[in-house]
């Protein structure tokens, strides 16, 4: 069998930790996000009480979409990649679970979306970083992950970190609201969101559940109505000579760096 790409961990208070492992960096491919995908179906299915999505890496939480999965691609491949991106980051935007993202290392650009995604965000700090860098790559975020950021931070400081490509540093995120909280390790990280995810003990799950659906709705319907024109904008942009070079030299500078 496949290595398994996300792990999952129920305690005895029925929160569960949901870890990305897929050394390095949790690069995000089909093969992960389809796993993460299932994981937040299995733990809707199983009336988990929480989701603590974090990494099994000690410097990174994830670096974002796989640039493999974009660089020379085949159609039918990129367009189930950005399909199931699409898929499971719905799953994890609108759960019905309480979400917190543990983020025990750096989050650029895709990593970003999925802390975002969660209702709460701890992070271990202060060497970290975080931020939509995607303009510092010369793509443009699509319109979801705007929302995304425009939710934690509100949409002038939004604006101002995604024209930028700003990645931000765990007290930089502290001071726009972009992360809840900074702790010094992981294990700080998983109790502060144990402690999140706790005072929704006494909350009535239904009224919790349809005001984190309503107060989601742009993201929700985004979405529920231009997935379709969103694939097609992706599969556009990406093929374009311009954009696979950049990210063809890209690669180039990761493995030079070294
Ligand atoms: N995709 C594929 N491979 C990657 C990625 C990635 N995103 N990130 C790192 N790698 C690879 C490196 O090439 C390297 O490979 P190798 O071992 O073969 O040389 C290996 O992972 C380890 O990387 P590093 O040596 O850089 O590891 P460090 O621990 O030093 O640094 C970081 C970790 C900070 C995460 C660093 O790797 C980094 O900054 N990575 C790039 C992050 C990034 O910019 N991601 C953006 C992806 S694009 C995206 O998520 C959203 C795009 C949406 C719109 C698309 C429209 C076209």
């Amino acid at each position: 069998a496949p290595p398994k790409l996300v792990t999952v961990d129920v305690d005895k208070a029925g929160v569960a930790t949901v870890t990305l492992d897929r050394p390095p960096v949790n690069s995000l491919n089909t093969g992960l996000l389809e796993e993460l995908g299932v994981a937040i179906k299995d733990l809707e299915a199983n009336k988990t009480r929480g989701i603590i999505l974090t990494s099994s890496s000690n410097s990174v939480f994830s670096a974002g979409l796989d640039i493999l999965e974009m660089y020379e691609p085949k159609k039918q491949n990129l367009s189930l990649f950005w399909t199931t991106l699409q898929n499971t980051w719905l799953s994890l935007y609108r759960t019905s679970i309480p979400t917190v993202a543990a983020i025990n290392g750096h989050a650029p650009a895709g990593g970003c979306l999925l802390a975002l995604s969660c209702e709460y965000r701890v992070m271990v700090g202060p060497k970290f970083t975080i931020g939509l860098n995607e303009t510092q790559l010369g793509i443009v975020a699509p319109q979801w992950f705007m929302i995304c950021m425009k939710d934690a931070v509100g949409r002038r400081q939004a604006e101002m970190a995604l024209t930028a490509g700003k990645m931000f540093s765990t007290q930089e995120a502290l001071n726009i609201g972009l992360i809840d909280k900074m702790v010094s390790n992981k294990e700080e990280a998983i109790a502060e969101a144990q402690k999140f995810i706790a005072q929704f003990a006494k909350i009535p799950p239904l009224a919790r559940r349809m005001t984190k659906e309503s107060i989601r709705q742009e993201g929700i319907k985004y979405m529920e109505e231009n997935a379709i024109d969103d694939l097609k904008a992706f599969m556009d942009l990406v093929v374009q000579p311009n954009i696979q070079k950049g990210l063809g030299m890209y690669l180039e500078a990761m493995k030079k760096s070294k």
